[in-house]
């Protein structure tokens, strides 16, 4: 892919000789964790090519769209409201903060006991090799963690970014006030960087633009709870993080393309894993692009992931924006509703999370949960030990993994996944 793009990565000012480095680390990763699995459904063709040319074609697709005047706006969270995006006419991405890869320039500037995401993203922006960053024309961050808030401030010297404040108790009525004028300030920020008025009619088409996109991915999600499983947690997981990346109209074709398929196979019984094979739900914090390493480890040994109860996961589409009129405060409101609604540990309290974990734990049939947390994820991490003892009352394992990106605890990993199946399995018997 590179010699094709070199012109339009260099006009985007971005560092080539680095950025060679990490797309032959990444093909050499995604040829090893996700091409090599057997038995994949046809339509992740589909996604593979998306993956092949996520630096490639589709960063062409944005600044060809730039060219005549569109935004891209890029983000971190699932708090920004990319309904507001989308009836501004811009297009919103999901931003480089998976790897490994830019943790040390981000460590020449940030403290090294931060959170992994948190150092990956200011490192991708510092070294200049993540094409979607040098493709924003205005980032959003949000005040969910202590850790982002801060380093946000840092990012605004290297890019323009403009921060929501986000409630911390999303469900009271405050909160809810609060995160309105939120919103309205956003759209206001939004309509000057775009240049385009909000109205009631493109914020109704971007909500149905986006509600599609949701529908398709719990549509897909819903199918990962029946047994044997159709698609393995990895591609599952894959298709959850190119939703923050693709073009939306098309991505939600080719997930319900691919839903199709893996009804006809639950028809067929044909699966990936065993029927037999430990069912795993991965709950915690967000893993983005290219973070396959725990799904990766799991299934090597036999288990199956059947559900993300993540930003990459559940969190995103579970909800949707659910307007009671048509008006744009409705709207507003709507948006206000469906956002209030996302269970981020960043909240106080949190209780909405274990609910839903519990109430995923019964759809998906799970037989132990892994608990997976970004090292310095205080937020997480603590509310772990609320999810531990709920799951503990409902006789369900759970195993807590606390790691990073980096490759180095990934046989110490899989030792304490295989002992973690080994109980499960004792309990099944
Ligand atoms: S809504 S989970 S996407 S904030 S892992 S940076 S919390 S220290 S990413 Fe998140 Fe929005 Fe919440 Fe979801 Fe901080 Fe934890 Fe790091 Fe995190």
């Amino acid at each position: 892919m590179a010699e094709k793009y070199v012109e339009m990565w260099k006009n985007l000012e971005m560092d080539i000789e680095k950025h060679n480095l990490l797309l032959n680390g990444l093909g050499q990763y995604y040829t090893s964790a996700v091409l090599s699995q057997k038995d994949r459904p046809k339509k992740m063709d589909y996604f593979d090519y998306v993956v092949s040319e996520v630096h490639g074609l589709r960063i062409k697709e944005l600044n060809d769209q730039r060219a005549q005047g569109k935004k891209v706006i890029g983000a971190f969270c699932i708090y920004a409201p990319e309904e507001l995006a989308y009836a501004a006419d811009a297009t919103m991405v999901g931003l480089c903060a998976g790897a490994d890869f830019s943790v040390p320039d981000a460590e020449t500037v940030l403290p090294r006991n931060l959170c992994p995401l948190i150092k990956s993203f200011y490192g991708f922006k510092l070294n200049r090799t993540c094409p979607y960053f040098q493709s924003s024309d205005l980032v959003v961050g949000e005040t969910t963690c202590d850790g982002k808030k801060k380093v946000y401030e840092l990012l605004s010297e290297l890019v323009p970014t403009y921060v929501l404040e986000v409630p911390h108790k999303p469900d009271t009525q405050q909160g809810k006030e609060f995160w309105f004028k939120e919103l309205e300030a956003f759209k206001t920020e939004l309509e000057e960087v775009t240049g385009n008025e909000i109205t009631a009619q493109s914020l109704k088409f971007a909500i149905e633009l986006i509600n599609g996109k949701r529908k398709a991915l719990k549509r897909l999600s819903d199918l990962r709870a029946k047994s044997p499983s159709t698609i393995s947690g990895l591609d599952g997981l894959l298709i959850e993080q190119i939703s923050f990346m693709d073009d939306v109209k098309r991505f939600t074709a080719k997930v319900n393309e691919l839903c199709e398929e893996l009804e006809q196979r639950t028809k067929e019984d044909v699966g990936v894993a065993a029927k037999d094979a430990p069912r795993i739900m991965i709950s915690g914090s967000p893993m983005a692009v290219p973070n396959w390493k725990v799904h990766s480890i799991v299934e090597s040994v036999g288990a199956t992931v059947v559900v993300e109860e993540s930003c990459v996961g559940t969190r995103y589409f579970t909800d949707e924006v659910e307007p009671k009129g048509e008006s744009l405060k409705d709207m507003l409101w709507a948006i206000d509703e469906k956002y209030s609604k996302i269970p981020c540990a960043c909240f106080t309290p949190n209780d909405r999370r274990i609910e839903s974990i519990k109430q995923l734990a019964k759809q998906f049939k799970v037989d132990g949960v892994i608990y997976y947390t970004l090292q310095n994820c205080h937020d997480y991490n603590v509310e772990g030990v609320k999810v531990e003892r709920a799951l503990k009352a409902q006789g369900l394992p759970m195993l807590k993994i606390e790691t990073d990106y980096t490759m180095g605890d990934a046989e110490q990993i899989k030792t304490r996944i295989q002992a973690f199946l080994e109980i499960i399995q004792g309990k099944k018997q």
